[in-house]
């Protein structure tokens, strides 16, 4: 692949002396390095393939990195990576040790602002912005925001105070009618209207001008528009919203017409007051694969060119988790599914097919859907809140006050708990163990396998007491026999599975880390150490009586958990133990350290962590030789006599 002119750029600057010409070539030859480089390792490829001619009017026109541009989510910022001095990395981008899929302030000083989550692009600039005020300064700020992430909350908050102080900075709203899958939810259909309707694109002076030739009535008709609120003025005024909220709006203007973006983005970029640029562009352009399916193309694997084919998909725990929950739908009419904006990646896109009256996408909006969900709660209904370990982060305190204090029966469907591996720190899950079990009238549950995911799900659509989460993993399915929905249990709550007795110590093991346990006894048995396993299934509220009944008997306790170890299920358990038995050995927790984890396939983070099976077995062996070597309490004082 030659892509002669992108291999002479080593940072913005020298984009300046390129002609017209030679930029347009430019966007040609990052595309293709794009396409080749995630057809090769996977990744965001349809979000970056918009931005191209983007990044480069940006990287031409901004004096970087004294200029700062904060890119919402990050996802679509590999072309910015290949023109900030990344080019020769690039083909290490996802890869263990190698670039981030997304921004990060310490991966180059071309990133201004880290990111993996959305909406978060404004609130961060304003903060840049007003930072560069109070100290005098005088380079620019610029938000990058997709049509998606304008879903947020939190986006608006930030237009709302810029708008009030007036703050200089400029938001570009990148809007590619498209969330993931499809954009949802009143604006974006108002983003719409301003794109299709040439009405709405004519400036306030030109239908001033028009009316005001009308004899007589015109200026009184124009005084009458600006009079009058919403309505008329909502339709002549292009962009009013922004506008009213003390923006100056300009757009929409095309994002993939170089020579446009150039005429046009110096006055935004150089406005002395908050000013929104509405650009227009496509998910996907220049591969045609993308642009005919961007939902696929959102993120892909490796794939194949020409024929954009890739290795088939096998089945995940999400797919069993999708269509499980369609199907006790069909059951139970009280069923209803929530997802914040994410219908394929949860796996709740099956349910809209089946039950569309009954499912509802509400953007990106974590802390609406559980607040959402716990409205239908109290009116009777069964919501199930499917969102990622790590997005439902943003809605800690909806699940506190909207629905733990009020008992309120809300399902919460956790995918990719654990870590999830490419996207790095940003999105493992690996906190929810943590913030979960720390509220009160939760109950946790975590599935060791698939079977188990439609049990505990078929437990959650039940338990009508208070709100009940499991968290489940990024990836594929063990393969083990299911159930059929008529042999579906409900788990006795706070009740553990024991798989194995052991002489020498117990392994307390929650979800995927199971089938670790099930490994390391194998090989501790080959060792002569005989270690029982058990599937903890709760890790709120914990199976006392067991952890009890294991701390009398004096065994040695592991936990295993994929989640971090402060405030965890291991945490749990030693909680549990200081309180009721503080004679007892404490239970050694094997679970994941203090500090973030970047991205790599999952076997390799969890090696690192200490919590590859290898490692697991290694750290038990060890533990229990040490402690054999610790004499008791009545032999140091035999030894003393
Ligand atoms: C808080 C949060 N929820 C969900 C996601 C998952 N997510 C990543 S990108 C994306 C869509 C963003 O759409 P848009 O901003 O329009 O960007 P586009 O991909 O269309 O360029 C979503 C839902 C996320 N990153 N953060």
């Amino acid at each position: 692949m030659t892509t002669p002119l992108l291999d002479q750029i080593n940072c913005p600057a020298d984009l300046k002396p390129l002609s017209e010409e030679q930029l347009l070539q430019l966007c040609q030859e990052m595309r293709k390095r794009i396409i080749t480089t995630v057809s090769e390792l996977g990744g965001h490829l349809a979000p970056s393939l918009g931005t191209v001619e983007l990044t480069v009017a940006l990287c031409r026109i901004l004096d970087l990195p004294r200029d700062q541009v904060i890119w919402d989510v990050g996802h679509q910022a590999y072309g910015w990576k290949l023109l900030t001095g990344r080019r020769d990395q690039f083909h290490t981008i996802r890869q263990h040790g190698g670039l981030s899929g997304f921004l990060k302030r310490d991966e180059s000083e071309f990133d201004a602002f880290g990111a993996g989550h959305a909406s978060t692009s404004i609130a961060a600039a304003w903060g840049m912005a007003s930072a560069r005020d109070l100290r005098g300064e005088d380079h620019r700020v610029v938000a990058v925001i997709g049509d998606g992430a304008m879903t947020g909350g939190l986006a608006y908050e930030a237009l709302n105070n810029i708008g009030d102080r007036q703050t200089r900075m400029a938001v570009i709203l990148n809007d590619n009618e498209m969330s993931i899958s499809g954009n949802t939810g009143a604006m974006s259909r108002y983003l719409r209207d301003l794109v299709n309707s040439h009405f709405y694109t004519k400036t306030k002076a030109e239908v001033a001008k028009h009316l005001d030739r009308i004899p007589l009535v015109g200026h009184t008709i124009v005084e009458a528009v600006k009079s009058i609120e919403g309505g008329l003025r909502h339709v002549i005024v292009p962009g009013l919203l922004f506008e009213s909220l003390g923006f100056r709006y300009i757009g929409p203007i095309d994002g993939h017409d170089l020579r446009g973006l150039f005429r046009r983005l110096p006055r935004v970029l150089d406005s002395e007051t908050p000013i929104l640029l509405h650009v227009v562009t496509q998910k996907g352009k220049g591969f045609h694969h993308a642009e005919g399916d961007p939902v696929h193309w959102h993120g892909v694997g490796a794939f194949e060119i020409e024929s954009g084919k890739s290795k088939p998909n096998p089945r995940t725990f999400t797919h069993i988790f999708g269509e499980g929950l369609a199907e006790m739908a069909e059951r139970d009419e009280r069923v209803v599914a929530i997802t914040a904006a994410m219908p394929d990646g949860t796996g709740t896109s099956i349910f809209a097919e089946r039950h569309p009256k009954r499912f509802f996408d509400v953007g990106i909006a974590e802390g609406c859907a559980v607040t959402f969900a716990a409205g239908l709660a109290a009116c009777g209904l069964r919501p199930v809140c499917a969102i990622y370990s790590t997005f439902l982060q943003r809605a800690f305190d909806q699940v506190i006050h909207d629905v733990a204090i009020q008992r309120l029966p809300v399902i919460f469907a956790l995918d990719r708990g654990g870590l999830v591996g490419a996207d790095g720190a940003t999105h493992h899950g690996v906190f929810d163990l943590s913030y979960l079990r720390c509220i009160p009238n939760m109950t946790v549950m975590v599935p060791r396998d698939e079977a188990e995911l439609l049990h505990m799900m078929h437990t959650a659509i039940h338990h009508t007491s208070g709100p009940i989460a499991f968290r489940y993993p990024r990836g594929n399915v063990l393969g083990v026999e299911m159930p059929g929905i008529d042999d579906l249990q409900r788990l006795p709550i706070g009740k553990a599975e024991v798989l194995s007795e052991g002489r020498d110590a117990v392994l307390l093991a929650t979800g995927v880390m199971v089938g670790s346990a099930l490994r390391a006894q194998q090989a501790l048995r080959e060792m002569g150490i005989d270690v029982g396993v058990v599937n903890a299934r709760f890790v709120k509220p914990l199976d006392e009586v067991l952890i009890n009944r294991l701390a009398q008997a004096r065994i040695p306790l592991f936990s295993m958990e994929d989640n971090v170890a402060a405030g965890g299920f291991g945490a749990a358990v030693n909680e549990h133990l200081a309180a009721t038995a503080p004679h007892a050995t404490a239970c050694q927790v094997l679970a994941l350290p203090d500090h973030f984890i970047e991205h790599g396939p999952v076997p390799t983070l969890h090696a690192e962590a200490d919590l590859s099976p290898e490692k697991i077995t290694a750290r038990i062996a060890a533990t229990l030789e040490a402690w054999r070597s610790v004499p008791t309490a009545a032999e140091v004082a035999r030894r003393r006599r």
